[in-house]
């Protein structure tokens, strides 16, 4: 078992790993940037040490500065959290050869899954499936792009192997775009992430996004915990998430959960992950793997029972999975909407010092957040400042019981995107289910054209 673990993150996730920690009677090292020393799980942790200024680029994101706090602090583990340096292979790398445990997948996975094009060879090698596509990186002849293009059908979509998670793509319609669109994919890719690498996929217009929770111990274990939707969504950035999907059958749900199973132990997957696929008529295409906790896990959590993070730190330790794919079930609805500090119309951030916070409560009210009274939220980091979950027997009933909790709500001296998820909630195509990903997009945009011309 893990003795002390260093969480290498800030906010509502620092303070989820610490909580679960303590579950494990793990001792804890909190870091943080200089504007950061005031963050509730900084004064919670058992350690705490500062490890620079406020810019990412100098604090969350210092790999020497973190293994220095980690030598420092005699600690066993690091976990990354989500964003920051969750997803970099080199610092996992780092990590394991300074001595300690990394709370996640061997530095070798995560470099495969953040090479896009690698990550489908493997996936589709294993049995899960794929959006039709070039299959490997396209090189610099056109004719046989062109060629690649027609058999797979416009409209195609180019998107950079280094990026993922709607950075470096484009969509062509037609022939006559396709050499140009492939030629600027490239050469922001190489900008934005050293890889110039490119591929093609056939373009799905109207899909939903529909991802699959795994656990796998790295010995031979692998369970999925089902499925989560996360459709509603604005410039790649997730709104509102649910689990599980709506529409989705159980038999649906066993066989997609089954080739992610199948899969984590062809690849040698340990720890949680999420295998994102883009769900439209019926079927299933795996686009990308996540190999960190998601900020949207709670929502598997209240439909499973299941304490992902306690399970990340399980794992770590070196415990064999001690949950069974047969003891999993799936039990009532649970939705996630994200609380953000942003203007609720412009999206614009909305920094500043929090002059009440008030949480709701009540049966199936989940809150996972760390703002206080008098918290200044730090201009340098993401506007996400936590989540409002709720979990019930079906999904009317949690629809409700949201709507509930965002009205009890109360965060004073900031701007807040509560209004929108108030909006959201009382969607009558969200509340049908369902929609696209391209849903709540429309929804606004059609709305600033009433407000524009109301003005
Ligand atoms: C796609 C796609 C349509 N067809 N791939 C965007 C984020 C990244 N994870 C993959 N993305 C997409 N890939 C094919 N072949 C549409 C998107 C996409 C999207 C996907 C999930 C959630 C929101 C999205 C918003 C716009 C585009």
């Amino acid at each position: 078992m893990l003795d002390k673990v260093l969480i290498a993150n800030r906010g509502e996730i620092a303070l989820r790993v610490l909580r679960a920690c303590h579950t494990l009677g793990i001792r804890t090292v909190a870091v943080h940037s200089t504007v950061d020393r005031n963050l509730k799980h900084v004064g919670m942790a058992d350690e705490a040490i500062c490890i620079g200024p406020p810019p990412s680029a100098q604090s969350y994101l210092n790999i020497p500065a973190i293994i220095a706090a980690a030598e420092v602090t005699d600690a066993s583990a690091i976990h990354p959290g989500y964003g920051f340096l969750s997803e970099n292979a080199d610092f996992a790398e780092a990590v394991e050869q300074s001595g300690f445990v990394f709370v996640g997948p061997t530095p070798d996975v995560i470099r495969l899954m953040g090479d896009k094009v690698e990550a489908i060879k493997a996936m589709k090698a294993a049995g899960v499936p794929c959006v039709p596509g070039s299959g490997s990186p396209l090189d610099d002849d056109i004719e046989r792009s062109l060629r690649i293009a027609r058999e797979i059908g416009y409209p195609v979509i180019i998107k950079a192997a280094g990026g993922g998670g709607g950075r470096g793509m484009r969509v062509v319609h037609t022939e006559a775009h396709l050499g140009n669109a492939i030629a600027t994919t490239r050469a922001e890719a190489r900008a934005a992430f050293g890889n110039d690498q490119v591929y093609m996929e056939k373009f799905l217009e109207n899909p939903r996004h529909v991802e699959v929770q795994v656990l796998a111990d790295g010995r031979g274990n692998a369970i999925h915990l089902g499925e989560r939707d996360c459709s509603m969504q604005r410039r790649h950035q997730k709104v509102v998430e649910e689990a599980p999907a709506p529409g989705i059958t159980p038999e649906q749900r066993a066989a997609i959960g089954k080739v992610c199973v199948d899969a984590c132990l062809r690849i040698g997957y340990r720890g949680a992950g999420t295998f994102e696929f883009l769900y439209e008529d019926g079927r299933f295409y795996f686009i990308e793997m996540n190999t960190r906790i998601q900020v949207e896990h709670p929502v598997t959590e209240l439909i499973t029972g299941v304490d992902l993070v306690r399970e990340q730190l399980l794992i770590a330790g070196g415990e064999p999975l001690s949950i069974r794919q047969q003891d999993i079930q799936i039990r009532g609805h649970a939705i996630e909407c994200r609380v953000n500090a942003e203007d609720p119309d412009t999206f614009m951030p909305s920094p500043g010092t929090v002059k009440r916070f008030e949480a709701p409560g009540g049966p199936g009210v989940r809150i996972d957040t760390h703002p206080y009274d008098g918290y200044r939220i730090p201009p340098n980091y993401d506007s996400m400042i936590g989540k409002l979950i709720v979990h019930a027997h079906d999904r009317p009933t949690a629809i409700a019981r949201m709507r509930l909790a965002l009205n009890e709500m109360v965060i004073d001296g900031v701007k807040t995107n509560l209004p929108l998820q108030q909006r959201i909630l009382a969607d009558g195509g969200f509340q049908q289910g369902g929609r696209n990903i391209h849903y709540l997009e429309k929804r606004i945009a059609e709305r600033k054209i009433e407000r524009d011309a109301s003005v």
